[in-house]
């Protein structure tokens, strides 16, 4: 193993979550007696260029070449992204002739936001299941997987680009310096590329420990991110800590030779993560040791409610939900069902715990005494919509970042 932006083979690793199935992998029910794969789920840490990053890694095409993942299911993530594409639009002025590529573009999410401001845009995206919601959405996407071939294509087809986007992608991504050489070929002279990746200070300050799942394959701080771009002739020249998936870092690169000036950010979050530590081993140690306290509360907190005879169901099935449940070993023993709408996911089953994932109207079906929102980082949505079983007594318990009941 070795670093994936140094190539330093002296990585060291500080934290195990055992051998756990992909995240969303979700089992259809003719599979529930076929074995699982599971694989190591381990993360370590380089201290050359202070990337933290998985020490077993999954090829993509096993992740990502079907995907029962669909951004838009959340509106708070339609609103999020709404919101990306409006202020990436305005602060760099994009119009009609404008081209904005957004790499690991899912249903087109992202993209539809840039239309609204008559960008012209194409997407790159993996899944064909996913890429064909996109498609039915009116936006246009290449099927496959970004790289040297799909850059040529959208060249060719489109010109070169005002903006490539990498939201929740750059961190799934083993090579990155493929990437990074790609981007840059795509990318005008004063073009922009714009990642959104789950920010590490986040996860270490919140102990969103769930984060962490084969898809990651990267963990970014602004440090270990502006040391991988100076490898590659690019600069960071402004950065934005964002709420999405409990914390995020949207980091702003150009080309060397780029016109676009640093702002005051990227100091002042290189200077906060100096302050906490981020280039010492030790932060992510006390971090891993922090993680068997979460769990062991949150295990204590659903066998007190079992203990009384009470009933349990889950709301949202994530991927992060496959690394808490199998973690925690939270499975059929405390959880009924787990709620999800997500169409793709509804009739399935959790990876390696087997919990039925079920539509809404299982609550009126099988009203539970208390409901845990897996999905902790839409807890505010969910909890808006499920507002009349509280007022039947349904209790909510929140996990992360830190374990509530309400
Ligand atoms: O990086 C990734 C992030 C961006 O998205 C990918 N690796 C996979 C995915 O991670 P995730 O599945 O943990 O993301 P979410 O968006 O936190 O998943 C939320 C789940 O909850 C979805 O399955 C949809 C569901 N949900 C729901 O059923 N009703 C969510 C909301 C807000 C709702 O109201």
């Amino acid at each position: 193993m070795e670093c994936r932006i140094c190539r330093n083979n002296d990585l060291k690793e500080f934290l195990s979550l055992g051998k756990t199935p992909l995240a969303n992998s979700f089992l259809p029910k003719e599979s529930l007696s076929l074995k699982e794969e599971s694989f190591p789920l381990a993360v370590c840490f380089c201290q050359d260029c202070k990337l933290v990053q998985l020490t077993y890694v999954v090829p993509a095409e096993a992740m990502f070449k079907n995907y029962v993942y669909v951004s838009s299911t959340s509106g708070t993530f339609r609103a999020h992204f709404a919101r990306m594409a409006e202020d990436i639009s305005k602060d760099f002025n994009l119009d009609e002739k404008s081209l904005a590529v957004d790499v690991g573009s899912n249903d087109g999410i992202l993209l539809k936001g840039f239309k609204r401001f008559n960008v012209r845009t194409i997407g790159v995206e993996p899944a064909a299941n996913v890429a064909k919601i996109a498609e039915e959405n009116g936006v246009e996407t290449i099927n496959g997987f970004f790289g040297k071939d799909a850059a040529k294509e959208i060249v060719a087809r489109k010109g070169h680009a005002d903006v490539v986007t990498a939201a929740n992608v750059f961190a799934h991504v083993n090579d990155i310096d493929d990437f990074a050489e790609n981007v840059k070929f795509l990318l005008k002279k004063d073009g922009i590329l714009v990642i959104e990746v789950q920010y590490l200070v986040d996860t270490i300050e919140k102990m969103t420990f769930d984060n962490i799942y084969h898809e990651h394959l990267s963990y970014f701080t602004l440090t270990s991110l502006a040391n991988f771009f100076k490898r590659h002739e690019m600069e960071i020249f402004d950065a934005q800590r964002v709420d999405s998936h409990g914390g995020s870092l949207r980091v702003f690169a150009k080309k060397n030779n780029g016109s676009h000036k640093a702002g005051k950010n990227v100091g002042m979050i290189l200077k906060h993560e100096q302050e906490i530590g981020v280039e010492d081993l030790k932060l992510y140690r006390e971090f891993a040791g922090n993680v068997y306290s979460v769990r062991e509360n949150l295990k204590s907190c659903l066998e007190g409610i079992k203990n009384k005879g009470m009933s349990i169901a889950g709301y949202g099935a994530p991927a992060k939900s496959t690394t808490l449940l199998n973690f925690c070993g939270i499975g059929r023993n405390f959880l009924d069902y787990i709620v999800d709408e997500n169409p793709l996911k509804i009739g399935l089953y959790t990876p390696g715990t087997r919990i039925p994932v079920v539509g809404p109207d299982a609550l009126d079906k099988k009203k539970p005494d208390y409901v845990l929102i897996l999905a902790w980082n839409f807890a505010e949505e969910i909890l808006a919509k499920t507002k009349k079983y509280s007022g039947k007594g349904v209790k909510f318990i929140i996990p992360l970042p830190e374990l509530r009941t309400i």
